[in-house]
């Protein structure tokens, strides 16, 4: 008898339990879908196409509703479309910001409207912290650091000496192009071996890219090393070097920063001698921070992706798996 009701009880409890588990839908209201402004800020890069692709897939899946902009590399595009999302009172705003100043007033709009802003993959230089709520992307300065660490091991290992260095730097004011230069300069600073002799803004762009090679093997009798700032310019770059008959990555030795597809194969046949990973896939991270921001939660300052490097001492160089850009 006093089994039975034990039993009985047991059943009991189970029952209740399984009402509790969330299948009444009137406890748990249903999450709220959220508005979100996005402006894109072009298309110069198969790495930038992988990051529009990213915020959009991104957004279905966690039910945001997306209004998406493409700037075609105009600032005053992306602030018109900023405006916008501000007249359309979206609840969250987000951008790529193409170059770090002349934001403010935009910005100080958005703040006016209570609507947060996200800067995401670039970041903004402003005198009042207080117009954006946080930034997600990459460490642009660390990947400068590991182009310049890299470039150190490769002179110590093969004991090179007096290397001419020419930089192809993105867009000028833009946060990848500004920290990635500085973290490179001051990576290779003190070594005696290593000079930089030359700079030229490729704004990110294949024939930019090859127009300015072109140009830098014009004007210099020796050009030992390329650090370029991404993966489109060193395609190009390449091209320019093959048309005067040298041979990358043995006669020039190239380091490239992002690691779309081709950049890897080309790391892989010994064209390219070093990849610096910058991953565009951060929509989802993007979702979430919108999300809390949505939400009125405070978000950290600055969130940053995590990336690897590959480098032609790689032993397992055939194991990367497919990039997807
Ligand atoms: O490296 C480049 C692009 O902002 C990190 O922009 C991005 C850079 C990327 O077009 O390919």
């Amino acid at each position: 008898m006093k089994r039975r009701s034990v039993a009985l009880l047991l059943m009991l409890c189970a029952l209740l339990a399984g009402c509790s588990s969330g299948t009444t839908p009137a406890e748990e209201p249903p999450e709220q879908s959220i508005l979100l402004g996005f402006s894109q800020l072009g298309w110069e890069s198969a790495w930038r196409l992988a990051n529009s692709e990213s915020i959009k897939e991104a957004a279905e899946r966690a039910g945001v509703s997306l209004m998406y902009e493409n700037a075609e590399q105009k600032q005053d595009r992306q602030i018109k479309a900023i405006r916008s999302f501000i007249a359309y009172q979206v609840d969250v705003i987000a951008f790529s910001p193409i170059v770090e100043t002349g934001w403010d007033n935009v910005l100080q709009e958005a703040k006016d409207a209570g609507i947060p802003v996200l800067t995401t993959d670039r970041m903004v230089e402003t005198g009042d912290e207080s117009l954006y709520a946080g930034f997600i992307g990459s460490d642009f300065y660390q990947e400068g650091v590991a182009a310049g660490e890299f470039l150190i091991e490769k002179a110590e290992r093969e004991g090179l000496s007096d290397l001419n260095i020419v930089e192809l730097s993105g867009t000028l004011d833009s946060t990848p192009m500004l920290q990635r230069a500085e973290g490179f300069r001051d990576a290779i600073a003190g070594q005696e071996n290593l000079h930089l002799i030359d700079s030229m803004s490729g704004d990110f762009l294949r024939p930019k890219g090859k127009e300015c090679m072109k140009a830098l093997l014009e004007k210099h009798a020796r050009i030992d090393v390329l650090y370029s700032h991404n993966d489109a310019m060193t395609l190009g770059a390449i091209a320019a070097m093959e048309e005067v008959g040298l041979v990358p990555g043995r006669d020039v030795i190239i380091i490239t920063v992002d690691g779309e597809q081709a950049a890897i194969d080309l790391l892989k046949q010994g064209s390219i001698n070093c990849v610096i990973e910058c991953k565009p896939q951060i929509g989802d991270m993007v979702m979430e921070l919108a999300k809390k921001l949505a939400a009125g939660e405070e978000i950290p300052r600055c969130t940053y992706s995590e990336e690897r490097v590959f480098t032609e001492f790689d032993a397992d160089l055939d194991s990367i798996p497919p990039r997807g850009y």
